[in-house]
């Protein structure tokens, strides 16, 4: 095993860790087991997955072999706000030990349940998620994820605690004391979302804080898309290594996949979630490599499994094997969802293009969105973006030049001229959980 995925400070390698590094083979017969007693278990206790069971002629014993899985008919968001609270539950309410809950934008949130094993399957892929990122014990991290009904708290809690690792539990916001917190205590790693990272490390400069000269080490990033833009910069300013982490209430919260040393796509916990790549307009299956919608299979809960559920989430499967060593598949960082995506003159467009547009541009923060509005019934779409202290202060011509270069990368990648409006720093709402980069005002 390569010395880097040793994970204890004293050079013992964290036992749970060692599911990373199984034969396929091995794997193959693990997810086979219990994808087999998973649609045995929603067949039992889950009367809607039991009526879409028998409308595809498919029983109880549906899963002969792995790739049955594909005849299985697929779980979208709709069905669990139609089945709200309680309908896709699997446990008898006794069993059930924890209640989650993720809003989303629009309606009644979606409620995911836990029994006591859930949860600890939950703590393990946690566990292994913060392993994959180089954490140990000895670490101290600071847990800047909301705890509450969002899963991302509770979730990094349980692994740093998995690991051994001292945990602070900020939580989320208060971003002066995180700041005070994160000198004081001496965190080694943090763990939020990458638009609240580069939220906090802005306030830190303004306080007169460099974090490079604290003992901060990592960062482990999730719950919202970031480029690879993003990461560069959030690297050498701060002089951290960033990690990025993927997971949503329905599967189990974070803990689905992780990037390990390589950073070269997210390792999937594949002994408990089963993945696939489908064509989001066909609903058919697509080969590794190809890009399309993530859909997941839990294999190994309980309160709530979810069959074939249909992410949104655009990646691909990454087959080939990884130089760490780890024999569970990873994902293609998400860069995007299917319902990000806007259109504009015609024109497909996500947030993440922009994001990456701008990031190339010296001069520019971090910190943008994007507003759409109709005008005498055009669709307009104006980039909001905020630059440096310096270049603001600048004279006018370099302030053009900036907005002429701005103006070039956005068109070069998403094919149309677009209205820019530059601003100066601290314009842009800072969030504390995920950024809102798209604000639509089209139907206003
Ligand atoms: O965001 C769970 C989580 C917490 C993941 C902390 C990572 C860290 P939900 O609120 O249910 O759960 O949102 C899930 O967020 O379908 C993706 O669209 C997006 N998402 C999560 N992680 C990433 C990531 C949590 N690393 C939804 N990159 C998912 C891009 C992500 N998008």
């Amino acid at each position: 095993m390569p010395k880097e995925l040793w994970n204890d400070a004293a050079g013992g390698f964290h036992p749970i860790s060692a599911s990373d590094f199984l034969p396929r083979e091995r794997l193959r017969e693990i997810q086979l087991r219990r994808l087999q007693a998973t649609v045995a278990r929603v067949w039992d206790h889950v009367p809607l997955m039991r009526q879409r069971l028998s409308a595809c002629e498919l029983g109880r014993d549906a899963i002969g072999r792995l790739a049955d899985i594909a005849r299985l008919p697929f779980t979208v968001k709709a069905d669990l706000r139609d089945t709200y609270p309680f309908g896709l539950f699997a446990s008898p309410m006794p069993e059930v030990v924890r209640l989650h809950a993720s809003s989303g934008t629009t309606g009644k949130p979606i409620v995911v349940a836990y029994t006591e094993e859930d949860v600890q399957v939950w703590a393990e892929a946690m566990t292994r998620t913060f392993a994959s990122c180089g954490l140990h014990r000895g670490d101290i991290v600071q847990n800047a994820f909301g705890y509450g009904l969002f899963t991302g708290g509770l979730g990094a809690h349980y692994g740093a605690e998995g690991l051994g690792a001292t945990v602070i539990p900020v939580s989320g916001g208060n971003t002066e004391r995180q700041i005070m917190l994160l000198r004081d205590f001496g965190a080694t790693a943090i763990c939020c979302t990458p638009s609240f990272f580069v939220h906090l490390a802005e306030k830190a400069r303004e306080m007169g804080i460099d974090l490079r000269t604290l003992p901060l080490r990592v960062g482990v990033f999730g719950a919202e898309p970031w480029s690879d833009g993003m990461r560069e910069r959030i690297e050498t300013e701060n002089g951290i290594e960033a990690f990025d982490i993927y997971g949503l209430s329905e599967i189990t919260g974070p803990g689905v996949a992780a990037e390990c040393s390589e950073h070269d796509g997210l390792h999937v916990f594949e002994d408990h979630f089963y993945p696939e790549i489908i064509d989001a307009e066909t609903g058919l299956p697509l080969p590794d490599g190809e890009e399309g919608e993530l859909v997941l299979t839990t294999l190994s809960k309980r309160a709530m499994p979810m069959i074939r559920y249909r992410t949104r989430d655009i990646t691909a499967i990454l087959p080939e094997p990884c130089a760490c060593g780890r024999t569970l598949r990873r994902i293609r960082r998400i860069a995007r969802r299917d319902d990000d995506m806007f259109i504009i003159r015609g024109v497909n467009v996500f947030p993440s293009q922009v994001e990456s547009a701008l990031l190339e541009v010296e001069g520019t923060l971090p910190h943008y969105q994007i507003v759409l509005s109709r005008q005498a019934g055009l669709d307009q779409m104006t980039v909001e973006v905020e630059v440096t202290p310096e270049v603001f202060s600048d004279k006018v011509r370099a302030l053009e030049a900036l907005r002429g270069r701005i103006a070039h990368a956005i068109e070069h990648t998403i094919g149309i001229r677009v209205g820019l409006r530059l601003v100066g720093p601290q314009s842009i709402p800072r969030s504390e959980g995920k950024a809102k980069r798209l604000i639509d005002r089209r139907h206003d």
